[in-house]
Protein backbone atom coordinates (compact mmCIF):
# COMPACT_ATOMS: atom_id res chain seq x y z
CA UNK A 1 0.00 0.00 0.00
CA UNK A 2 0.81 3.42 -1.05
CA UNK A 3 2.76 5.26 2.38
CA UNK A 4 0.44 8.67 1.20
CA UNK A 5 -2.76 6.15 2.09
CA UNK A 6 -1.70 5.75 5.76
CA UNK A 7 -3.74 6.94 8.33
CA UNK A 8 -0.51 10.04 9.85
CA UNK A 9 -0.78 9.66 13.70
CA UNK A 10 -2.69 12.95 15.22
CA UNK A 11 0.24 14.02 17.19
CA UNK A 12 -0.31 17.93 16.80
CA UNK A 13 -4.13 19.15 15.82
CA UNK A 14 -2.58 22.14 14.03
CA UNK A 15 -0.52 20.33 11.92
CA UNK A 16 -3.35 17.41 10.59
CA UNK A 17 -4.99 18.20 7.75
CA UNK A 18 -8.44 18.17 7.89
CA UNK A 19 -10.70 15.49 5.92
CA UNK A 20 -10.69 17.61 2.61
CA UNK A 21 -11.43 14.53 0.40
CA UNK A 22 -14.17 14.93 -1.87
CA UNK A 23 -14.50 18.56 -1.86
CA UNK A 24 -12.68 21.81 -2.70
CA UNK A 25 -11.71 24.29 0.04
CA UNK A 26 -11.59 27.41 -0.82
CA UNK A 27 -8.22 29.50 -0.38
CA UNK A 28 -7.17 33.21 -0.83
CA UNK A 29 -6.35 33.90 -3.97
CA UNK A 30 -3.17 36.06 -4.06
CA UNK A 31 -0.20 35.40 -1.94
CA UNK A 32 1.54 38.49 0.56
CA UNK A 33 5.13 36.94 0.26
CA UNK A 34 5.46 39.42 3.33
CA UNK A 35 3.24 37.82 5.40
CA UNK A 36 4.66 34.43 5.40
CA UNK A 37 6.58 33.87 8.29
CA UNK A 38 9.13 30.93 8.39
CA UNK A 39 8.11 27.74 8.76
CA UNK A 40 4.34 28.73 8.75
CA UNK A 41 1.69 26.31 8.71
CA UNK A 42 -1.88 27.07 6.84
CA UNK A 43 -4.93 26.81 9.10
CA UNK A 44 -6.63 23.65 9.10
CA UNK A 45 -8.92 23.19 6.41
CA UNK A 46 -6.71 25.67 3.83
CA UNK A 47 -5.96 22.68 1.81
CA UNK A 48 -7.34 22.65 -1.19
CA UNK A 49 -7.08 19.16 -2.30
CA UNK A 50 -8.93 17.85 -5.32
CA UNK A 51 -11.10 14.99 -5.37
CA UNK A 52 -9.76 12.18 -6.69
CA UNK A 53 -12.20 9.46 -8.36
CA UNK A 54 -10.97 6.07 -8.61
CA UNK A 55 -13.51 5.08 -12.23
CA UNK A 56 -11.38 4.59 -14.91
CA UNK A 57 -11.54 6.81 -18.20
CA UNK A 58 -13.14 5.89 -21.66
CA UNK A 59 -10.64 8.60 -23.49
CA UNK A 60 -7.78 10.58 -22.50
CA UNK A 61 -8.71 14.32 -22.43
CA UNK A 62 -4.77 15.17 -22.98
CA UNK A 63 -4.10 13.40 -26.23
CA UNK A 64 -7.50 11.86 -27.39
CA UNK A 65 -6.16 8.42 -27.37
CA UNK A 66 -8.33 5.56 -25.63
CA UNK A 67 -8.07 5.27 -21.99
CA UNK A 68 -6.77 1.69 -22.60
CA UNK A 69 -3.88 2.88 -24.57
CA UNK A 70 -2.85 5.34 -22.50
CA UNK A 71 -2.67 3.48 -19.51
CA UNK A 72 -0.77 0.55 -20.93
CA UNK A 73 1.15 2.30 -24.00
CA UNK A 74 4.57 0.84 -23.31
CA UNK A 75 3.73 -0.86 -20.23
CA UNK A 76 4.02 -4.23 -21.15
CA UNK A 77 6.91 -4.25 -22.99
CA UNK A 78 9.04 -2.42 -20.15
CA UNK A 79 8.52 -4.86 -17.37
CA UNK A 80 11.47 -6.76 -17.98
CA UNK A 81 15.44 -5.39 -18.63
CA UNK A 82 15.66 -7.13 -21.60
CA UNK A 83 12.33 -5.53 -23.43
CA UNK A 84 13.81 -2.30 -22.04
CA UNK A 85 16.26 -2.51 -24.37
CA UNK A 86 14.47 -3.64 -27.21
CA UNK A 87 11.91 -0.73 -26.23
CA UNK A 88 14.53 1.74 -26.27
CA UNK A 89 15.66 0.64 -29.89
CA UNK A 90 12.20 0.63 -31.04
CA UNK A 91 11.42 3.73 -29.91
CA UNK A 92 14.45 5.30 -31.07
CA UNK A 93 14.82 3.82 -34.21
CA UNK A 94 13.08 6.23 -36.29
CA UNK A 95 14.61 9.18 -35.11
CA UNK A 96 16.40 11.63 -37.99
CA UNK A 97 19.81 10.09 -35.82
CA UNK A 98 19.20 6.16 -36.47
CA UNK A 99 17.96 6.70 -39.75
CA UNK A 100 20.51 8.93 -41.63
CA UNK A 101 23.61 6.99 -39.87
CA UNK A 102 21.91 3.35 -40.38
CA UNK A 103 21.88 4.71 -44.14
CA UNK A 104 24.99 5.77 -44.26
CA UNK A 105 26.58 2.81 -42.72
CA UNK A 106 23.84 0.13 -44.34
CA UNK A 107 25.65 0.64 -47.55
CA UNK A 108 28.99 -0.50 -46.65
CA UNK A 109 31.45 2.65 -47.19
CA UNK A 110 34.90 2.71 -47.31
CA UNK A 111 36.78 3.55 -44.62
CA UNK A 112 38.33 7.13 -46.12
CA UNK A 113 38.21 11.24 -45.42
CA UNK A 114 35.11 11.24 -47.38
CA UNK A 115 32.92 8.87 -44.87
CA UNK A 116 33.95 11.01 -42.02
CA UNK A 117 33.07 14.23 -43.91
CA UNK A 118 28.98 12.18 -44.58
CA UNK A 119 29.59 11.34 -41.08
CA UNK A 120 30.16 14.86 -39.46
CA UNK A 121 27.33 16.18 -41.85
CA UNK A 122 24.67 13.60 -40.76
CA UNK A 123 25.48 14.38 -36.95
CA UNK A 124 25.08 18.41 -37.25
CA UNK A 125 22.00 17.18 -39.44
CA UNK A 126 20.81 15.23 -36.67
CA UNK A 127 20.78 18.20 -34.23
CA UNK A 128 24.06 16.59 -32.26
CA UNK A 129 25.46 20.71 -32.91
CA UNK A 130 28.64 21.76 -35.12
CA UNK A 131 31.16 21.91 -32.38
CA UNK A 132 30.03 18.61 -30.76
CA UNK A 133 29.83 16.64 -33.91
CA UNK A 134 33.43 18.21 -35.16
CA UNK A 135 34.63 17.46 -31.72
CA UNK A 136 33.47 13.66 -32.29
CA UNK A 137 34.63 13.39 -36.02
CA UNK A 138 38.57 14.79 -35.21
CA UNK A 139 38.33 11.94 -32.70
CA UNK A 140 37.74 9.55 -35.30
CA UNK A 141 39.82 11.44 -37.79
CA UNK A 142 43.40 10.71 -35.35
CA UNK A 143 42.19 6.74 -34.81
CA UNK A 144 41.49 6.35 -38.29
CA UNK A 145 45.48 7.96 -39.06
CA UNK A 146 46.62 5.43 -36.39
CA UNK A 147 44.88 2.81 -38.19
CA UNK A 148 42.97 1.49 -35.25
CA UNK A 149 39.66 0.47 -37.21
CA UNK A 150 39.73 -2.32 -40.01
CA UNK A 151 37.20 -1.26 -41.63
CA UNK A 152 33.51 1.04 -41.09
CA UNK A 153 32.41 -1.48 -38.80
CA UNK A 154 35.07 -0.33 -36.32
CA UNK A 155 34.69 3.10 -36.84
CA UNK A 156 30.89 2.63 -36.39
CA UNK A 157 31.75 0.88 -32.78
CA UNK A 158 34.30 3.27 -31.84
CA UNK A 159 31.78 6.49 -32.36
CA UNK A 160 29.11 4.24 -29.65
CA UNK A 161 31.82 4.40 -27.94
CA UNK A 162 32.65 8.16 -28.22
CA UNK A 163 29.08 9.02 -27.94
CA UNK A 164 28.65 6.87 -24.55
CA UNK A 165 31.50 8.93 -23.34
CA UNK A 166 30.16 12.24 -24.07
CA UNK A 167 26.83 11.37 -22.58
CA UNK A 168 28.30 9.28 -19.19
CA UNK A 169 28.74 12.23 -17.34
CA UNK A 170 24.89 13.48 -17.13
CA UNK A 171 23.53 10.40 -16.46
CA UNK A 172 23.14 11.38 -13.41
CA UNK A 173 19.88 9.95 -11.40
CA UNK A 174 17.13 11.83 -9.69
CA UNK A 175 17.59 11.27 -5.96
CA UNK A 176 14.44 11.89 -4.57
CA UNK A 177 15.12 10.60 -1.00
CA UNK A 178 17.35 13.71 -0.04
CA UNK A 179 14.40 15.55 1.45
CA UNK A 180 11.34 15.19 2.67
CA UNK A 181 9.15 16.18 0.58
CA UNK A 182 11.68 15.98 -2.23
CA UNK A 183 9.74 18.99 -4.08
CA UNK A 184 10.11 19.25 -8.09
CA UNK A 185 9.47 22.01 -9.93
CA UNK A 186 8.84 21.33 -13.79
CA UNK A 187 9.39 24.35 -16.26
CA UNK A 188 9.85 25.09 -19.83
CA UNK A 189 8.43 26.72 -22.94
CA UNK A 190 5.35 26.10 -24.13
CA UNK A 191 3.98 22.42 -25.20
CA UNK A 192 7.21 20.88 -24.76
CA UNK A 193 5.29 18.16 -22.42
CA UNK A 194 5.48 19.55 -18.66
CA UNK A 195 2.61 17.97 -17.70
CA UNK A 196 2.82 15.02 -19.58
CA UNK A 197 6.04 14.26 -17.60
CA UNK A 198 4.22 14.87 -14.36
CA UNK A 199 1.88 12.48 -15.37
CA UNK A 200 4.54 9.73 -16.13
CA UNK A 201 6.62 10.53 -13.42
CA UNK A 202 4.28 10.40 -10.75
CA UNK A 203 3.58 6.68 -12.34
CA UNK A 204 7.55 6.36 -12.20
CA UNK A 205 8.28 7.31 -8.53
CA UNK A 206 5.10 5.44 -7.83
CA UNK A 207 6.24 1.95 -8.83
CA UNK A 208 9.56 3.06 -6.74
CA UNK A 209 7.18 3.23 -3.89
CA UNK A 210 6.86 6.65 -3.52
CA UNK A 211 3.92 8.81 -2.23
CA UNK A 212 3.56 11.58 -4.72
CA UNK A 213 1.03 14.85 -4.71
CA UNK A 214 0.68 17.39 -8.12
CA UNK A 215 0.27 21.14 -7.98
CA UNK A 216 -1.42 22.61 -10.19
CA UNK A 217 1.23 25.51 -11.10
CA UNK A 218 0.19 26.49 -14.29
CA UNK A 219 -2.84 29.10 -13.70
CA UNK A 220 -2.34 30.28 -17.00
CA UNK A 221 -3.75 28.72 -19.36
CA UNK A 222 -7.73 27.20 -18.24
CA UNK A 223 -7.36 23.84 -19.25
CA UNK A 224 -3.98 22.93 -17.61
CA UNK A 225 -5.88 22.03 -13.80
CA UNK A 226 -8.52 19.61 -15.65
CA UNK A 227 -5.29 17.98 -17.43
CA UNK A 228 -3.37 17.30 -14.36
CA UNK A 229 -5.70 16.29 -12.09
CA UNK A 230 -6.32 13.74 -15.55
CA UNK A 231 -3.14 12.10 -14.59
CA UNK A 232 -3.65 12.58 -10.57
CA UNK A 233 -6.59 10.03 -11.70
CA UNK A 234 -4.44 7.98 -13.69
CA UNK A 235 -1.79 7.30 -10.98
CA UNK A 236 -4.13 8.09 -7.99
CA UNK A 237 -2.72 10.51 -6.13
CA UNK A 238 -3.86 14.26 -5.20
CA UNK A 239 -3.67 16.91 -6.92
CA UNK A 240 -3.70 20.27 -5.30
CA UNK A 241 -4.93 23.46 -7.47
CA UNK A 242 -7.08 26.48 -7.30
CA UNK A 243 -9.08 28.25 -9.98
CA UNK A 244 -7.21 29.19 -12.98
CA UNK A 245 -6.46 32.33 -13.33
CA UNK A 246 -5.01 32.89 -9.55
CA UNK A 247 -1.31 32.54 -8.00
CA UNK A 248 0.84 30.21 -9.49
CA UNK A 249 3.18 30.52 -6.29
CA UNK A 250 -0.22 30.93 -4.07
CA UNK A 251 -0.61 27.07 -5.35
CA UNK A 252 2.47 25.56 -5.26
CA UNK A 253 2.82 27.39 -1.64
CA UNK A 254 -0.36 25.80 -0.58
CA UNK A 255 0.60 22.21 -2.06
CA UNK A 256 3.68 22.46 -0.14
CA UNK A 257 1.57 22.75 2.68
CA UNK A 258 -0.05 19.87 2.32
CA UNK A 259 2.53 17.52 0.86
CA UNK A 260 4.48 18.34 4.38
CA UNK A 261 1.63 17.79 6.41
CA UNK A 262 0.12 14.11 4.86
CA UNK A 263 4.15 13.59 4.69
CA UNK A 264 4.21 13.01 1.35
CA UNK A 265 7.56 11.90 -0.57
CA UNK A 266 7.69 14.08 -3.55
CA UNK A 267 5.77 17.23 -4.74
CA UNK A 268 5.66 17.62 -8.53
CA UNK A 269 4.97 21.33 -9.54
CA UNK A 270 3.27 22.28 -12.77
CA UNK A 271 3.81 25.65 -13.99
CA UNK A 272 2.81 27.49 -17.34
CA UNK A 273 4.41 27.08 -20.81
CA UNK A 274 6.87 30.51 -20.72
CA UNK A 275 9.18 32.17 -23.06
CA UNK A 276 11.99 33.79 -21.42
CA UNK A 277 10.47 37.11 -23.75
CA UNK A 278 7.55 36.80 -21.70
CA UNK A 279 9.05 39.08 -18.51
CA UNK A 280 6.44 38.85 -16.20
CA UNK A 281 5.72 34.96 -16.47
CA UNK A 282 9.38 34.69 -15.84
CA UNK A 283 9.47 36.92 -13.08
CA UNK A 284 6.75 34.34 -11.36
CA UNK A 285 9.46 31.67 -11.32
CA UNK A 286 11.61 33.37 -9.16
CA UNK A 287 8.51 34.08 -6.97
CA UNK A 288 7.77 30.53 -7.00
CA UNK A 289 11.23 29.69 -5.45
CA UNK A 290 11.08 32.51 -2.82
CA UNK A 291 7.58 31.43 -1.25
CA UNK A 292 8.85 27.91 -1.15
CA UNK A 293 11.80 28.76 0.50
CA UNK A 294 9.68 30.26 3.02
CA UNK A 295 8.49 26.56 4.39
CA UNK A 296 11.86 24.99 3.22
CA UNK A 297 14.96 27.13 2.56
CA UNK A 298 16.31 24.00 -0.02
CA UNK A 299 12.88 23.76 -1.91
CA UNK A 300 12.46 23.36 -4.75
CA UNK A 301 14.99 20.34 -4.67
CA UNK A 302 14.95 19.77 -8.20
CA UNK A 303 14.34 21.85 -11.43
CA UNK A 304 13.44 20.01 -13.78
CA UNK A 305 13.68 21.97 -17.32
CA UNK A 306 11.73 20.14 -20.07
CA UNK A 307 12.92 19.68 -23.50
CA UNK A 308 11.02 18.85 -26.37
CA UNK A 309 13.42 16.94 -28.63
CA UNK A 310 11.95 17.75 -32.06
CA UNK A 311 12.98 21.79 -31.56
CA UNK A 312 16.99 21.19 -32.29
CA UNK A 313 19.40 23.76 -30.99
CA UNK A 314 16.85 26.23 -30.01
CA UNK A 315 17.15 24.07 -26.84
CA UNK A 316 20.78 25.35 -26.02
CA UNK A 317 19.27 28.98 -25.78
CA UNK A 318 16.06 27.61 -23.91
CA UNK A 319 18.38 26.21 -21.19
CA UNK A 320 20.31 29.26 -21.19
CA UNK A 321 17.36 31.29 -20.29
CA UNK A 322 15.86 29.03 -18.19
CA UNK A 323 18.93 28.96 -15.84
CA UNK A 324 19.31 32.49 -15.62
CA UNK A 325 15.63 33.15 -14.88
CA UNK A 326 15.52 30.12 -12.32
CA UNK A 327 18.32 28.07 -12.49
CA UNK A 328 18.07 24.37 -13.19
CA UNK A 329 19.36 21.38 -11.74
CA UNK A 330 18.13 18.37 -14.37
CA UNK A 331 16.81 17.93 -17.49
CA UNK A 332 13.72 15.82 -19.28
CA UNK A 333 14.41 15.34 -23.17
CA UNK A 334 10.75 14.34 -24.84
CA UNK A 335 9.23 13.14 -27.90
CA UNK A 336 12.06 11.57 -28.94
CA UNK A 337 10.12 8.51 -30.32
CA UNK A 338 8.44 9.38 -33.61
CA UNK A 339 10.12 11.98 -35.99
CA UNK A 340 12.65 13.56 -33.07
CA UNK A 341 16.34 13.83 -34.40
CA UNK A 342 17.84 13.08 -31.01
CA UNK A 343 20.82 14.33 -31.51
CA UNK A 344 20.08 17.64 -29.52
CA UNK A 345 20.85 15.26 -26.39
CA UNK A 346 24.45 15.11 -27.30
CA UNK A 347 24.69 19.07 -27.65
CA UNK A 348 22.69 19.47 -24.48
CA UNK A 349 25.55 17.14 -22.60
CA UNK A 350 28.14 19.08 -24.29
CA UNK A 351 27.11 22.15 -23.81
CA UNK A 352 26.23 22.21 -20.10
CA UNK A 353 26.78 18.95 -18.41
CA UNK A 354 23.58 19.14 -16.80
CA UNK A 355 22.01 16.14 -15.41
CA UNK A 356 19.80 14.22 -17.98
CA UNK A 357 17.30 12.69 -15.43
CA UNK A 358 14.65 10.90 -18.14
CA UNK A 359 13.45 11.61 -21.56
CA UNK A 360 10.14 10.85 -22.82
CA UNK A 361 9.72 8.11 -25.14
CA UNK A 362 5.92 8.54 -25.98
CA UNK A 363 2.92 9.76 -24.63
CA UNK A 364 1.45 6.90 -22.26
CA UNK A 365 2.05 6.66 -18.62
CA UNK A 366 4.84 4.03 -18.78
CA UNK A 367 6.75 6.12 -21.49
CA UNK A 368 9.54 7.80 -19.26
CA UNK A 369 12.75 6.64 -18.94
CA UNK A 370 15.66 7.26 -16.44
CA UNK A 371 18.24 8.55 -18.37
CA UNK A 372 21.06 5.56 -19.92
CA UNK A 373 23.77 6.78 -21.71
CA UNK A 374 24.35 3.48 -22.91
CA UNK A 375 20.99 2.48 -23.93
CA UNK A 376 20.35 5.56 -25.48
CA UNK A 377 23.21 5.37 -27.61
CA UNK A 378 22.11 1.55 -28.45
CA UNK A 379 18.47 2.49 -29.45
CA UNK A 380 19.75 5.38 -31.23
CA UNK A 381 22.72 3.40 -33.50
CA UNK A 382 22.48 -0.39 -33.10
CA UNK A 383 25.91 -1.82 -33.15
CA UNK A 384 24.11 -4.18 -36.43
CA UNK A 385 23.70 -2.18 -39.29
CA UNK A 386 20.22 -1.46 -40.56
CA UNK A 387 18.92 -2.73 -37.05
CA UNK A 388 17.56 0.54 -35.78
CA UNK A 389 13.92 -0.26 -36.99
CA UNK A 390 13.91 -3.81 -36.19
CA UNK A 391 13.52 -3.02 -32.41
N1 LIG B 1 5.33 11.49 -28.80
C1 LIG B 1 5.45 12.10 -27.62
N2 LIG B 1 4.57 13.07 -27.27
C2 LIG B 1 4.71 13.66 -26.07
C3 LIG B 1 5.75 13.30 -25.17
N3 LIG B 1 5.62 14.08 -24.08
C4 LIG B 1 4.56 14.86 -24.29
N4 LIG B 1 3.99 14.63 -25.48
C5 LIG B 1 2.82 15.28 -26.09
O1 LIG B 1 3.09 16.66 -26.26
C6 LIG B 1 1.90 17.42 -26.15
C7 LIG B 1 2.10 18.55 -25.16
O2 LIG B 1 2.31 17.98 -23.88
P1 LIG B 1 1.98 18.75 -22.53
O3 LIG B 1 2.38 17.85 -21.42
O4 LIG B 1 0.63 19.31 -22.53
O5 LIG B 1 3.01 19.95 -22.66
P2 LIG B 1 3.20 21.18 -21.66
O6 LIG B 1 4.64 21.54 -21.67
O7 LIG B 1 2.60 20.85 -20.35
O8 LIG B 1 2.34 22.28 -22.41
P3 LIG B 1 1.88 23.72 -21.83
O9 LIG B 1 1.34 23.47 -20.47
O10 LIG B 1 0.85 24.17 -22.80
O11 LIG B 1 3.09 24.59 -21.86
C8 LIG B 1 0.81 16.43 -25.73
O12 LIG B 1 0.08 16.05 -26.87
C9 LIG B 1 1.60 15.24 -25.20
O13 LIG B 1 0.90 14.02 -25.33
C10 LIG B 1 6.68 12.28 -25.57
O14 LIG B 1 7.64 11.91 -24.89
N5 LIG B 1 6.48 11.72 -26.81
MG1 LIG C 1 1.22 21.88 -19.22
Amino acid sequence: MLKFWKKKPVTDEKDSPQEVEGRITPIASEIDETAIPPGHVAPNGSLPIMPVPREPLDTDPVTDNPAAEVGQAGAGEDETPQADGASWRKRLGGSGFAKSLSSLFARNPVLDEALLDELEICLIGADVGVAASAELIDALRQRVAKREFADADGLLAALREQLVTLLRPVELPLDVSTHAPFVILTVGVNGVGKTTTIGKLAHHLIADDRSVLLAAGDTFRAAAVEQLRTWGERNNVPVVAQASGSDSASVIFDALQAARAREVDVMIADTAGRLHTQGGLMDELAKIRRVLGKIDANAPHEVLLVIDGTTGQNAISQVRQFMQAIGVTGLVVTKLDGTAKGGVVFALAREFGLPIRYVGLGEGIADLRQFDAEAFVDGLLPPTLGAAVDG
